[in-house]
């Protein structure tokens, strides 16, 4: 008898196998179709979490199941390894974050290792490393030629004590997480990426993503949001200027009775030099930075300017008005406001007493007119108080008013999209350094290619203010055409490097050019994607520009980088707590807890381990470190092994939905790996089998035979086509269930069982591949199970050669009787007539209607 299962001896043997025998190291092979499969790369932050755990086991399922297939497929990894918590970690634990960062690689790397995935490591890239940041500097520059960057002045939070620009994150209810000061706005240069020229693209291209999630798709349509308007100028004839408003809603043009400017629009800073009130505010808009989302909720503020615009329909005068909800850099930072149709120039009538006009009514004749003396009436319908545009809907109306304009010369139709332009300056220490010298005469140079790549250094103090190459003033001294400048010592946002990754993974030991075309041309688009929702707007987006941007270059040639994309749910646990005196709660991990269960099962009773007193259950919500409900994988892997992890994640949830997690789970997971390892011996023990026969089985190893293929086909199917892994594991456990309980006594028995246990074996190899690789070669097979072609359901044994048919007299079941599966209407309907029990009921009767579905049911209507 082989020993018993020990998964540690096993997984480590394998694993040195793959490892010796370069399993996952895949080449260009143009012969073979290739398959390219992607998992979000992690933030090197120490070791895996159970989100990683999910998110690589789905991967690599896929990526093995797509191998079996005979395809060539490429399965990276790599490390997302710039950004912030390095240098906060770094400067809590005193060293530097390089050190911290290569640190944290070599424990996560070793723990992917241990989980068992098959990727190629000859391709891993560490982001933070020069060979590759090197080239994204390069790309940059490439860009700045193609006028695709731009320098332009822009807000960032500003700490006035530590004097130092924070990341978002670092502020913590308006204050600067370190120094407690409040938090200021201020301008300063930074570099743009201009996605908003490829914003049509971006948009368009979405219709061609058909494996991509449509939640995804509308989350990004919505970010880009793309709105048709038209542009209207207005008069100001007290100072002679023109200025422009853009709208959405044309159709209310004449229900307009004041303008809104941004508080930072040209007008109202030149208004500002006579008007006091004016220059407050101005000055206060400019200390509160406010998201688009809180437009609608904000306290609607203004000041008027003291001037009056002219309608450009009407002729009529209408005041001009500084507001808090106008952004300065949408459309053209001045609305037209209709406070009987929009809501937020509503609020701002009421505040300041200004005319509210209806000029759309209901289409709906039925409704009364629309009420607009408690909100604004924001539905599209039909013109009322027009003029000449009474009774047109909003398409008429649109066209109608813009003819109209654009004869006086006063509007246009135009295109504005919701996306800004992609601020990538960072004022950190722990990025790629942007590669511009800025000269003393002020220009801007990117830094030559020879002199690529402007290196990072990694052997810094940090002193938690200051970005050591903002604080060394050796470090930005350069020369440009012989004068001596400046190097920009602002770092890229960490965006940009997992904008580009996916292509790098291609070619990613070159040395000589960012992607080599021919093997990106190979492997993109990657087939399958996978990774978190959260990732669904601001990465996905910047990767999908990006690649547009190589394919501009001409680096790729395909549109889009990622044909399919999986997005798979969180990972959620029970939470448990003790509340204090002041009602604080502390969180305790469920792996202290031990649960005392009732009569029926449910919980009774949780008892926090170390001091064995209780603690209450909260609920189950995702596993995070504020509630301390976090399960650590190593724990789990080194209790029960890669494998029964595995298993577990890919039995528990279909990949789309919350996985929710349970030590009784983990349990029964490992209880199937175990009795599927104990089957398979006990089938080998019984000695040599002999070769399967087909035409030499009875019926019920027939049966059995079709339940096996049965499984196969569901397997390969939910596998395959359905992506739902847990349903494909299901259906193994139960084919293991009747396989234990079958006759093993003579040769064609034990045959079945043969074919039954290496298709069990095969169809698990995706989701435990140490346990099948074991297994593979103990059903005596010498070829490793990583290239063994996925098994294929024999048709002929799907086939039932019999089938049971109900014979009904008048719906009244009379007789079952036993047919050969292709026998034709004539002939069941002979066997039927020969039944006594049939006859009895027919017999001097009419035969009204014979109805038969084949293989099933045979009904006689007589009267
Ligand atoms: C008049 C109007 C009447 C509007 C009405 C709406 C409803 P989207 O669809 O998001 O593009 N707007 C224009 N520029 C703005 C700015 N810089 N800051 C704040 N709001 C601005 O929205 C376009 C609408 O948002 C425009 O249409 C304008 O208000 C406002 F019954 O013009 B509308």
């Amino acid at each position: 008898m082989q020993e018993l299962y020990n998964p540690q001896a096993i997984e480590q043997e394998v694993q040195t196998y793959w490892e010796e025998n370069k399993t996952f190291e895949v080449k260009v092979d143009p012969d073979k179709e290739k398959f390219y499969c992607l998992s979000m790369f992690p933030y090197p932050s120490g070791k895996l979490h159970m989100g990683h755990v999910r998110n690589y086991t789905l991967g690599d399922v896929i990526s093995r199941y797509q191998r079996m297939q005979g395809k060539n497929v490429m399965q990276p990894m790599g490390w997302d390894s710039f950004g912030l918590p390095a240098e906060n970690a770094a400067i809590k634990n005193d060293t530097a974050p390089a050190k911290w960062t290569y640190a944290n690689i070599d424990e996560m790397k070793r723990q992917l290792k241990q989980l068992g995935f098959g990727y190629d490591w000859k391709r891993e890239i560490a982001t933070c490393t020069p060979e590759y940041y090197r080239w994204e500097q390069w790309f940059f520059t490439k860009l700045y030629e193609k006028g695709l960057v731009y320098k332009k002045m822009s807000t960032v939070n500003w700490d006035p004590v530590d004097q130092t620009v924070l990341a978002n994150e670092q502020v913590v209810d308006g204050r600067g997480w370190r120094s407690g000061a409040l938090v200021e706005q201020k301008k300063i240069p930074q570099w743009f990426v201009k996605i908003t020229d490829y914003a049509e693209d971006l948009l368009k291209d979405l219709d061609q993503l058909d494996g991509w999630p449509e939640q995804v798709k509308t989350m990004q349509r919505n970010w880009i949001g793309r709105s048709e308007g038209l542009e209207i100028d207005f008069h100001i004839a007290q100072i002679k200027q023109d200025f422009t408003v853009y709208t959405t809603r044309p159709d209310t043009v004449m229900g307009v009775t004041y303008v809104a400017l941004a508080a930072q629009h040209p007008i109202c800073l030149a208004a500002a030099k006579e008007n006091a009130e004016l220059a407050d505010f101005i000055e206060e808009c400019k200390n509160t930075k406010v998201a688009e989302a809180d437009m609608a909720t904000m306290d609607k503020k203004g000041v008027f300017t003291g001037l009056t615009a002219t309608h450009p329909l009407t002729g009529e005068e209408v005041q001009v008005w500084a507001a808090n909800f106008v952004l300065m850099d949408y459309g053209t930072g001045a609305v037209m406001s209709v406070p009987g149709h929009d809501q937020r120039d509503y609020e701002f009538a009421l505040n300041y007493g200004l005319d509210i006009k209806q000029v759309i009514q209901p289409t709906d004749e039925s409704e009364s007119i629309a009420d607009i003396s408690k909100a604004a009436f924001t539905e599209r319908g039909v013109l009322v108080n027009s003029g000449e545009f009474d009774g047109l809907d909003f398409d008429a109306a649109f066209k109608a008013i813009a003819a109209k304009l654009e004869s006086l010369g006063k509007g246009k139709i135009t295109v504005n999209y919701r996306l800004r332009d992609w601020g990538v300056s960072r004022q950190r220490y722990w990025g790629a350094p942007i590669p511009i010298i800025n000269l003393a005469n002020g220009d801007a140079v990117a830094v030559p290619e020879d002199q690529l790549p402007v290196i990072l250094p990694e052997d810094v103090q940090m002193d938690g203010v200051t970005s050591p190459i903002k604080s060394d003033p050796e470090w930005a001294k350069t020369t440009y055409q012989g004068e001596e400048a400046l190097r920009e010592t602002d770092t890229f946002d960490t965006f940009m490097e997992s904008s580009w990754y996916y292509a790098r993974y291609c070619s990613a030991d070159s040395d000589t050019q960012m992607l080599d075309p021919a093997q990106a041309n190979y492997w993109l688009p990657v087939d399958h994607y996978v990774g978190g929702i959260e990732h669904a707007i601001l990465h996905l987006l910047y990767a999908r520009f990006f690649h547009k941007l190589l394919r501009d270059v001409g680096l790729v040639d395909s549109d889009e980088p990622f044909k399919r994309l999986l997005c798979q749910g969180m990972v959620l646990a029970e939470t448990f707590y003790r509340e204090d005196e002041n009602g604080g709660k502390s969180w305790y991990s469920p792996a202290d807890i031990d649960l005392e269960y009732d009569e029926k099962g449910g919980v009774a009773k949780a008892i926090y381990k170390p001091d064995g007193k209780e603690v209450l259950p909260a609920g189950v919500t995702k596993m995070s470190k504020s509630k301390n409900n976090g399960i650590d994988p190593q724990q789990v892997i080194d209790t029960y092994g890669a494998d029964t992890v595995r298993l577990f994640m890919m039995f528990t949830a279909p990949p789309e939905q919350t996985l929710e997690w349970s030590d009784s789970g983990v349990e029964g997971a490992h209880r199937f790996v175990k009795r599927l390892w104990r089957a398979v011996f006990e089938h080998t023990e019984l000695g040599v089998v002999a070769a399967l026969d087909t035409t030499k089985l009875t019926a019920k190893q027939k049966q059995l035979r079709r339940e096996v293929h049965k499984a196969i086909a569901k397997v390969s199917d939910d596998m395959g086509r359905r992506h739902t892994f847990n349903t494909a594991i299901a259906a193994t456990m139960e084919l293991l269930n009747r396989l234990v309980k079958a006759d093993n006594k003579d040769e064609q028995d034990r045959a079945i069982l043969q074919e039954a246990y290496e298709a069990i074996t095969l169809l698990l190899t995706p989701i435990t591949p140490h346990l099948s690789h074991a297994l593979w070669q103990a059903l005596g097979h010498d070829s490793k199970v990583e290239v063994a072609p996925w098994p294929i359901a024999d048709e002929s044994a799907l086939v039932e050669d019999e089938k049971l048919i109900i014979v009904q007299v008048n719906g009244k079941l009379r007789a079952k009787i036993t047919v050969p599966a292709d026998a034709s209407q004539e002939f069941v309907q002979g066997l039927a007539d020969a039944e006594e029990n049939v006859t009895k009921f027919t017999d001097g009767k009419t035969i009204r209607k014979v109805i038969y579905i084949p293989g099933k049911l045979l009904n006689i209507v007589a009267n």
